[in-house]
């Protein structure tokens, strides 16, 4: 999509801290980290939010979720744990309209959030 910050950092139109890519996916630090380890997940095609996914999107959606994970212990986070968290829409917090998971980590999350 044209006008997506994402889709632009996906493509590499707009910079950012990518710590991984490939065809499908892209991972790259949060630029407003709201946590020592922040960075977000997101899969290349350009999908609004997790409540437009269906079926066919299902093993994206998987393998989204196992990378944030791998990435996560790769930055140290294993042994006290992260958080995965995908905003949706207004009441969700999103504020950018292309689907990403948030792994947040390095001191504790309060919970529940406000
Ligand atoms: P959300 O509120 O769930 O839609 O989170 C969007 C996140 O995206 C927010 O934490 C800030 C981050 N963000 C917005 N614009 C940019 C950008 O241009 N570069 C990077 N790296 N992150 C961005």
């Amino acid at each position: 999509m044209t006008d997506c910050i994402f889709c632009k950092i996906a493509e590499g139109e707009i910079p950012s801290k990518k710590i991984y890519e490939d065809e499908e996916m892209a991972a790259f630090h949060d630029v407003s980290p709201q946590a020592p380890v922040h960075f977000l997940v997101i899969p290349k095609k350009h999908i609004k939010n997790i409540m437009e996914v269906h079926d066919d999107h299902s093993s994206l959606l998987g393998r989204l979720l196992v990378k944030a994970a791998e990435l996560s212990k790769e930055l140290g986070c294993e042994e006290k744990g992260a958080r995965f968290v995908v905003n949706c829409k207004e009441h969700g917090g999103q504020t950018v309209d292309h689907l990403h998971i948030h792994a947040l980590a390095g001191r504790p999350l309060e919970w529940p959030p406000g």
